[in-house]
């Protein structure tokens, strides 16, 4: 979504404005500016599209500055249009904002009654003008501009409801920059005589890897010499300095055309990365934190929360947790779960997924379950010091890496690989799991990262259907038990990047509604291993072809379809027990990756979509 990115320096900011507005492109936007102060005044350039069209104009209009401010907006108030693009500007006072400002109608009242005049539809807007309404206000009062601006963005702040993420700054104090942050991820990067401000840390990379993360409620005061932090009472405070290691390769795209095929590409090792633990040291509580096996023994059940492919992890898990762990798990919707009166059973470990860790519906759904009485808290995610998994008792992070396609892939078998870990743990403290057991799963998941390799292996068959599928309207996927949720994120897949209507079925409902849409022009993919639902599966496969559908079938040796006239078959080479739904999701990635490239469509940033939700 949103992404923002400021800087301070006595080299010019400008081309370090771009490069950071390009790496934070992979969030999903719809337009994107920057603002400078020079020479006592503000200049700001917006286009809609692209970050390259905008600076194609900043290079126009010959920008060049010591300090600036950017912003790629995903308009969540206020149509894409270039007036609503930010900065937005209120007489000298230049803003750029992430989130979602909830009382700005009140706050728009109030400012046009002060006199001040809207040029956009935004929420954002409301704030630009605040800002400058207080530091007008301490200006007349007499208050030296020294402090003006700081001043006015902590007393704009308290009149604010909803989230934000700021960066500010005001032709009258071309010293610095101000920022705030409240529901929104921001950070401040700490530079030799320069620093820097964004939403996300690959922004400034080129530049430092010495960060400081904002806590809710902080502003902070940035200028070349240093950084000053306040929290929410306004009072000064040290915030922890941070070593990134977010490796810049996993920024780049390499010999791929596309990050979501290199992402595809990468899972053996984002696979391996994510096990190397277990597989040294075993299945042990303290993966998930120095004290977890006292948690994790005190609980008496689990309610994994989750949007998205996320929640689709957590379906897979469920099957997993019941079967292994013998705990009893369910699995919701977060934003669903956040505006429901739910009765919690306080011994009921909250388990999130986010791959971002700062996915605002599971934020608001962890912090739900807390105010309800879950004792127990433990997040998956993909970012190290993300807002969820701090704000969590305790964290399995996957290590699969930077992920830039809005199309969630190596994310989500690092997810399947770390709960499948979570499973094991909690069977083994609840007495579920035997020693022979424990190494049976150890072995599977030493064999995971080469059986994935094996299904990466089938990518040209499985590029010959996406030929098939690319004129096609609406397809049907179908699976069972384990396999049924990675049926579901294969039609979510196929319809984010490709936009073919793609629906997924647990195999047997097909009868009880979804058989009525079958016909030779709707083709329907079956996830269908050699488990001890083939049979049934089967048979559902004969409903289909019954009525002329056509059957793309992935499956595995050990179980003997053969081709046949409307029935295709790919397998992988060996069956992979229990975690075959990890090597099954390959395929169909590869089929939704395949396909939209048959179509032409933007594979790395489909449109509409963004990649971290930071907004309801
Ligand atoms: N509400 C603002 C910013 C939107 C945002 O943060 N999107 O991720 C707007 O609509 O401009």
């Amino acid at each position: 979504m949103c992404g923002i990115v400021g800087a301070i320096a006595d080299r010019d900011v400008v081309p370090v404005l771009i490069e950071g507005l390009k790496r934070l492109e992979y969030r999903g936007y719809d337009s994107a500016g920057i603002a400078v102060v020079d020479e006592q005044d503000v200049r700001r350039v917006r286009r809609t599209g692209r970050v390259s069209e905008m600076e194609n104009a900043a290079i126009a209009e010959d920008f060049h500055a010591h300090l600036g401010i950017g912003h790629t907006r995903w308009a969540t108030h206020g149509g894409v249009t270039e007036a609503n693009a930010h900065p937005h500007i209120s007489q000298g006072v230049a803003l750029v904002h992430n989130g979602i400002i909830e009382n700005h109608e009140e706050q728009r009242e109030r400012l046009r009654e002060l006199g001040y005049q809207f040029e956009s539809q935004t929420d954002t807007e409301v704030i630009a003008h605040l800002i400058h309404h207080y530091l007008k206000e301490s200006n007349d009062a007499g208050t030296g501009p020294a402090q003006g601006l700081l001043a006015a963005v902590q007393r704009a702040v308290k009149d604010l409801t909803g989230a934000y993420a700021l960066a500010v700054v005001s032709r009258k104090e071309p010293e610095r920059m101000v920022c705030a942050r409240m529901g929104c991820p921001l950070l401040i990067g700490l530079g030799e005589g320069e620093n820097f401000v964004a939403s996300d840390v690959s922004a400034i990379l080129q530049a430092t890897r010495r960060v400081i993360f904002l806590e809710e409620g902080d502003t902070a005061e940035v200028t070349r010499a240093g950084v000053r932090v306040f929290d929410g009472d306004n009072v000064e405070i040290q915030r922890e300095v941070h070593v990134s290691d977010v490796s810049l390769a996993s920024l780049e795209l390499g010999p791929y055309r596309h990050f979501m095929q290199k992402e595809i590409h990468e899972q053996p090792r984002a696979l391996a990365d994510t096990i190397e633990a277990v597989i040294d040291g075993g299945f042990s509580a303290e993966l998930f934190g120095a004290n977890a096996e006292a948690a994790l023994r005190d609980i008496e059940g689990v309610q994994i929360l989750a949007c998205g492919t996320s929640y689709y992890a957590g379906m897979t898990a469920r099957y997993w947790m019941e079967a292994i762990s013998g705990l009893p798990c369910s699995v919701e919707i977060a934003s669903e779960y956040r505006y429901r009166a739910a009765h919690a059973n306080p011994k009921h470990l909250i388990v999130t997924i986010s791959q971002s860790g700062e996915t605002l519906d599971t934020m608001e759904a962890l912090k739900y379950a807390k105010s309800l009485g879950h004792l127990h808290t433990l997040s998956v995610c993909n970012v190290p010091e993300s807002a969820i998994p701090r704000a969590s008792e305790l964290v399995c992070y996957t290590r699969a890496g930077a992920e830039i396609g809005v199309a969630s892939t190596k994310a989500f078998t690092t997810q399947l690989a770390a709960l499948f870990q979570l499973c094991v743990v909690l069977g083994k403290l609840h007495g579920k799991v035997s020693e022979a057991d424990e190494a049976d799963y150890l072995e599977q998941l030493r064999f995971l990262p080469g059986s994935v390799q094996h299904a990466l292996n089938l990518e040209p068959q499985i590029a010959l259907w996406a030929e098939k599928f690319a004129g096609k309207q609406n397809a049907l996927f179908l699976g069972r038990g384990l396999h049924y949720p990675i049926a579901l994120e294969g039609a979510l897949k196929l319809k984010e990047i490709s936009y073919i209507h793609a629906e997924a079925y647990p195999a047997g409902e097909l009868k009880h509604g979804p058989l009525a849409l079958v016909d030779a022009a709707m083709p329907v993919v079956v996830i269908a291993p050699n488990d001890k639902l083939l049979e049934k599966v089967k048979s559902n496969m004969q409903e289909v072809r019954a009525r002329g559908g056509e059957l793309f079938v992935f499956t595995d040796q050990d179980s003997n379809f053969t081709e046949s006239e409307g029935v295709h078959v790919i397998r992988t080479p060996r069956h992979a027990g229990v975690l075959s739904p990890i090597v099954h999701t390959i395929p169909v990635q590869l089929l939704a990756y395949h396909t939209a490239l048959a179509r032409g469509t933007d594979v790395d940033k489909p449109r509409n979509l963004a990649k971290s939700v930071t907004v309801e």
